[in-house]
């Protein structure tokens, strides 16, 4: 049984060895060629700034983050497997996959909470990762901070008050770092 990571308000789990490096190895390689990976922008003070990763969003409805509608894909078999993984680990059902592709140690995820309205005042998310570690940290409203290293076949739950209370980010390495898929699965309300 994974124990809480947080000391307070918030609920986050690591099951390191959610997937077998074997299986981890071929999902991997799999999701480089199979996704349709997409490179994003964002507009800041008026500049057109290459996001710093790539994503694509798959699922049963489109979603809005960062600003950017997202038109939904339909689920691929490979990506309903890895729903179940996600969905074992996490006792919780998922309609939606955010996947990102950190091609190395300079892309990166800056502080962000998943508190979108669609997904609900608590929202249960999974992120699966496959790949190289990469240290991802969570940084409190009153301050404290817990960093975990998440590394290939982890699967990582956050729950309960954590979106909320608590910020996250994938910062940027100055070491090399190899190719990493992050797929956050999450329930998106009918409504959002
Ligand atoms: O890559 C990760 O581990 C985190 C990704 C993330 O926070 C997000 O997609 O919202
Ligand atoms: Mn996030």
């Amino acid at each position: 049984m994974a124990t809480n990571l947080l000391p307070r308000d918030g609920v986050a789990l690591l099951h390191e060895h959610a997937i077998n490096r074997r299986d981890a190895d071929l999902l991997l390689e799999r999701l480089l060629v199979e996704i349709d990976w997409q490179q994003e922008w964002l507009t800041i003070m008026g500049r057109r700034v290459a996001v710093p990763r790539l994503t694509a969003w798959y699922g049963d409805m489109g979603y809005r983050y960062s600003g950017i509608d997202h038109a939904p894909r339909s689920w691929t078999e490979l990506l309903l497997t890895l729903r179940q993984v996600a969905e074992v680990h996490a006792d919780h059902s998922f309609n939606g996959v955010l996947l990102n592709r950190y091609r190395d140690g300079r892309d990166s995820v800056s502080w962000h909470a998943d508190n979108e309205v669609s997904l609900g005042r608590r929202p249960v998310i999974a992120s699966l990762t496959l790949g190289g570690t990469r240290r991802f940290v969570l940084k409190h409203r009153g301050g404290e901070r817990v960093a975990l290293d998440l590394g290939h076949g982890s699967c990582l739950v956050m729950a309960g008050d954590t979106q909320h209370y608590w910020r996250h980010s994938i910062p940027k390495s100055r070491r090399p770092k190899a190719a990493r898929v992050n797929l956050t699965f999450r329930a998106v309300l009918a409504c959002g």
